[in-house]
């Protein structure tokens, strides 16, 4: 059995739990909450899991890893069901970049912990905050719009069923809706989104229907 240290609004967690449901995998949810002021990421007994102290984190037969993109790989290695990497080696280069430049260049910079970073240490307001989410969505998301616009047209990315792309963008436009990034420039990401959020794998993993502990 798969355990999940998981907070129902991590973008890192939503894409863990889209690939176990894709697989169609059972696992066992722990709830992490990493609500500034209640902080539980940050506890002795959490780090001792995962010494990063963030989420996702999975246990298998008493061993912990993080990182959201090593577990979906271990997802697909070990599971069966549909392959959540492409099969052909250039089109599993291209899925694997697409999902880089969110969790690589995007999400970084707008985590709780670097956010809060800019509060503290450099004195930068709500505005300025704010100025600095967007402004690194908007740059990544224009290079994604760029290349989903040289891949074959289609509901997804690599073929007829959604990867580690679509895994990876769904979580990260729904940080930008949350955030009112506009997202007008970048159509094909919208479809993507759009058709990816329509199979049952990503309705039950998305935050509004998990439990808010
Ligand atoms: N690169 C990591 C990022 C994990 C991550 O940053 N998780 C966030 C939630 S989305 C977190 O736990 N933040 C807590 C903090 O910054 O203290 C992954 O893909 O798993």
């Amino acid at each position: 059995m798969i355990r999940l240290y998981d907070y129902w609004r991590s973008s890192a967690a939503y894409r863990v739990r889209i690939a176990l449901n894709l697989k169609g995998a059972e696992y066992e949810r722990v709830p992490v909450n990493i609500l500034p002021g209640t902080d539980e990421q940050l506890s002795e007994y959490y780090k001792s899991l995962n010494p990063q102290m963030r989420v996702p984190a999975i246990e298998v037969d008493g061993r912990v890893a993080g990182q959201s993109l090593a577990i979906i790989e271990w997802i697909d290695e070990t599971i069966p069901g549909p392959a959540l990497l492409p099969k052909d080696p250039w089109a599993r280069l291209q899925a694997r970049a697409f999902a880089d430049v969110i969790a690589c260049d995007i999400h970084p910079l707008n985590n709780l912990s670097p956010l809060a970073v800019l509060r503290r240490d450099f004195g930068a307001d709500e505005a300025a905050v704010s100025r600095w989410y967007h402004d690194w969505i908007l740059r990544g998301f224009a290079a994604l719009e760029t290349m989903a616009a040289e891949l074959p047209a289609g509901p997804f990315l690599f073929g007829d069923a959604p990867t580690i792309a679509e895994i990876v963008l769904v979580p990260q436009v729904a940080n930008a809706r949350r955030f009112n990034v506009d997202l007008s420039a970048f159509p094909r990401l919208v479809a993507l989104d759009e058709a990816s959020r329509a199979l049952d794998a990503f309705r039950q993993a998305a935050p509004e229907n998990q439990p808010k502990d």
